[in-house]
């Protein structure tokens, strides 16, 4: 199996562009945002405190989204692998994977970064906003806020990452279709 993350900023394209890679490689998109946002329109317990953590555009705690993706890999049977999108978000969490797929005897294959500019992240989030209706697309300093967690939080897997020679960049600026291109060329190498 060959395990890929995608990864970039709020508003980078890794959901838009995991659909279009899962169906072309067979691999299972596992997306952490996807899974607690099916959290709160379903009305769980746990959606309910999530959804006020969300948003406010910060992170929700590490157990939680390691203990859905722990529950998800052991259900998943005859895929290429995994491509997991918006998770990890910090280094505990980056740990936490690197643990479940050793034990299972897979790894981290490659780990994909969509570079775009910032006032680019903001402009699309905003013009989701419109349709998707999320409460942490409408608000500005939301996104922001997502922005400098990213920064903060979620960036130093990079160099985490790095160190293992997973690291991949990827110009994330142009049409969904070109960046699809971009990312599909580089996972070429791995599949
Ligand atoms: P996510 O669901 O991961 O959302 P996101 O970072 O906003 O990115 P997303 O993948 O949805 O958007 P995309 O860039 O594809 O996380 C939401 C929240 O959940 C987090 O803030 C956090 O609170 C929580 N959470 C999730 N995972 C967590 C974890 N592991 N640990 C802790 N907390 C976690 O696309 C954005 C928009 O741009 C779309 O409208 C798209 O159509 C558009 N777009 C994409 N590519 C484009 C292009 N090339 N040109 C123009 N528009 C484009």
């Amino acid at each position: 199996m060959v395990n890929f993350l995608i990864f970039g900023p709020p508003g980078s394209g890794k959901g838009t562009q995991s659909v279009k890679l899962a169906e072309k490689f067979n691999l299972v998109h596992l997306s952490t945002g996807d899974m607690l946002r099916a959290e709160i329109a379903a009305g769980t317990e746990l959606g309910k405190k999530m959804s006020t953590i969300m948003a406010k555009g910060e992170l929700v705690p590490d157990e939680v989204v390691i203990e859905m993706i722990a529950a998800r890999i052991d259900k998943t049977k005859g895929s290429a692998g995994f491509l997991f999108d918006g998770f990890p978000r910090t280094v505990a969490q980056t740990i936490a994977l690197e643990k479940m797929l050793n034990v299972r005897g897979m790894k981290i294959d490659s780990m994909l970064v969509l570079d775009v500019d910032h006032d680019e992240l903001v402009n699309r989030l905003i013009m989701r906003a419109e349709q998707s209706g999320r409460p942490d697309d409408k608000d500005p300093a939301v996104i922001e806020n997502r922005i400098d967690v990213y920064k903060s939080k979620t960036e130093p897997i990079i160099n985490y990452c790095s160190q293992k020679g997973l690291y991949q960049p990827v110009n994330g600026m142009g049409t969904i279709d070109d960046i699809f291109v971009r990312l599909s060329d580089n996972m070429k190498k791995f599949v």
